[in-house]
């Protein structure tokens, strides 16, 4: 075992305290189902369903065998100009459970390689329509669209932006975020103030010429950055003043797709339609990178209008597609619906919200949000240490409690498997109780 030798040492950690972590490592060396193994030998409590990905459980046997199977038969098929049976199948069984119109789908390897993805098919949609002047993009504040510059530039982490700033694309503005504590403290599911917020869109249409707008980029509840529901209204409101202008609606479903909010899409339980969604993490169950940008028809066939014989879009990655990527993603598609993995999700909200919001007594909890199986909980930062109660509750929850709950400074954030007991998830929030209680 060489965890704690020179091999932690060699390995740049991503987005991880690397000094800190290599003070005294936590090493995950297998997985079954709901539970991570550790090298020292115990078995913990996945409360993060990976990182929102895995979440049917890990290692589940039909996609195991689907991924045996597939890497045995066609490890690597050559994605440009020749195709292979998986991708195909895969193709139409996504886009059969996408929103109404979304007919085609473009593949990626993550969602950050989605995001910037849809930004190129946005600008050479417009651009094939013969209205190039369109380059703008409008994302949010609070917005997290993965680390790649077109990501980064309509992302609104200041984190993200704070050492790239300067090298951003230049063409882009941000909404308002919609989190406002003093008209949404402790929400339970979608806010009802807020809707109005949407009409940012219109002051930034004003300000830019909607004409220069090629689309607007948000995720349909806001993951990384604190999980913040839309308001009531607002989603359909963004929708409908896009339409007016003429700009792209484009869903960040990274998280939200594949039942994290009880429905294939958060399309459609909000029943608001965009022209392109970006996506990943459950695809595949997280078992093999990928992920996809569905579009809808009219915009692939804006595209299809030069001469045949030459490329309509010059986009695409050397693992679009990847077989064995295809295979995890089948068979992950497969028990989504065999297992009636949506339903039990609708049937697990109400419990979620409930075990979350028993915290929200605690004098160290600031607030608590919630919507289909997604959730956080913002603790009162420690007086000039913002961040630390954070990261010891993480620790702690991973060395004493044989659970791992993840934090971004003072969030806390849960992601329960979709087809998680419902006393695992009572016994997280107890645990995360107990910890809070006996800290500073
Ligand atoms: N868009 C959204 C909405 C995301 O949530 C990405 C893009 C980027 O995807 P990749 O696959 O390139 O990481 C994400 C990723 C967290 C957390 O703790 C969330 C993500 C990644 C890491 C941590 O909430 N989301
Ligand atoms: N850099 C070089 C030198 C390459 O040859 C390629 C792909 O062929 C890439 C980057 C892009 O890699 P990928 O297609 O895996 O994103």
């Amino acid at each position: 075992m060489s965890t704690h030798s020179t091999a932690v040492e060699s390995y740049w950690m991503p987005f991880t305290a690397n000094r800190d972590y290599k003070k005294k490592p936590r090493v995950i060396v297998g997985a079954e189902g709901h539970y991570y193994l550790t090298d020292d030998g115990r078995r913990i409590y996945d409360a993060f369903s990976g990182l929102w990905t895995c979440g049917l459980g890990h290692c589940h046997p039909k996609i195991v065998e689907a991924v045996q199977r597939q890497v045995a038969k066609l490890d690597y098929a050559i994605a440009f100009q020749v195709g292979h049976d998986k991708v195909f199948e895969l193709a139409e069984q996504v886009t059969a459970m996408a929103p109404e119109g979304m007919d085609k789908v473009f593949f990626t390897n993550s969602g950050s390689e989605s995001v910037d993805s849809a930004l190129k098919i946005a600008l050479a949609y417009h651009r094939a329509r013969g209205e190039g002047h369109r380059t703008r993009f409008i994302g949010r504040e609070r917005g997290y669209h993965g680390v790649n510059f077109g990501g980064m530039s309509v992302g609104g982490m200041f984190a993200n932006r704070k050492a790239f700033g300067a090298s951003l694309l230049p063409a882009v503005d941000h909404l308002r975020h919609t989190h406002d504590l003093e008209h949404n403290r402790f929400t339970r599911g979608q806010p009802q103030w807020g809707a109005h917020l949407a009409e940012d869109l219109e002051r930034l249409a004003a300000l830019h010429d909607a004409s220069n707008i090629a689309a607007v980029i948000v995720e349909p509840v806001p993951g990384s950055s604190g999980i913040l529901p839309p308001p009531v209204g607002y989603l359909e409101r963004l929708r409908e003043i896009c339409d007016k202008h003429g700009i792209l609606l484009i869903f960040d479903e990274v998280i939200t797709a594949f039942g994290r909010l009880g429905s294939p899409f958060a399309a459609h339980r909000f029943g608001v339609t965009p022209d392109l969604i970006t996506t990943a993490k459950g695809l595949t169950n997280g078992v093999i990178p990928m992920g996809a940008v569905l579009v809808q028809q009219k915009i692939y066939d804006a595209l299809m209008s030069g001469p045949e014989q030459m490329i309509e879009l010059f986009h695409g990655y050397t693992y679009s597609g990847h077989p064995v990527a295809c295979a995890a993603g089948l068979a992950a598609l497969s028990i989504y619906a065999e297992e009636g993995i949506f339903e039990q999700v609708r049937q697990l909200e109400g419990h979620f919200e409930d075990a979350i919001h028993s915290l929200a007594d605690h004098p160290k909890v600031t607030d608590v949000r919630n919507l289909g199986l997604m959730g956080g909980i913002d603790l009162q930062p420690r007086e000039g240490a913002p961040g630390m109660r954070g990261l010891e509750i993480h620790k702690r929850c991973f060395w004493e409690e044989d659970m791992v709950v993840r934090h971004s400074m003072d969030l806390l954030q849960f992601s329960p498997f979709l087809n998680s007991r419902p006393e695992d998830i009572t016994m997280t929030f107890e645990k995360v109780r107990k910890l809070l209680d006996s800290i500073d």
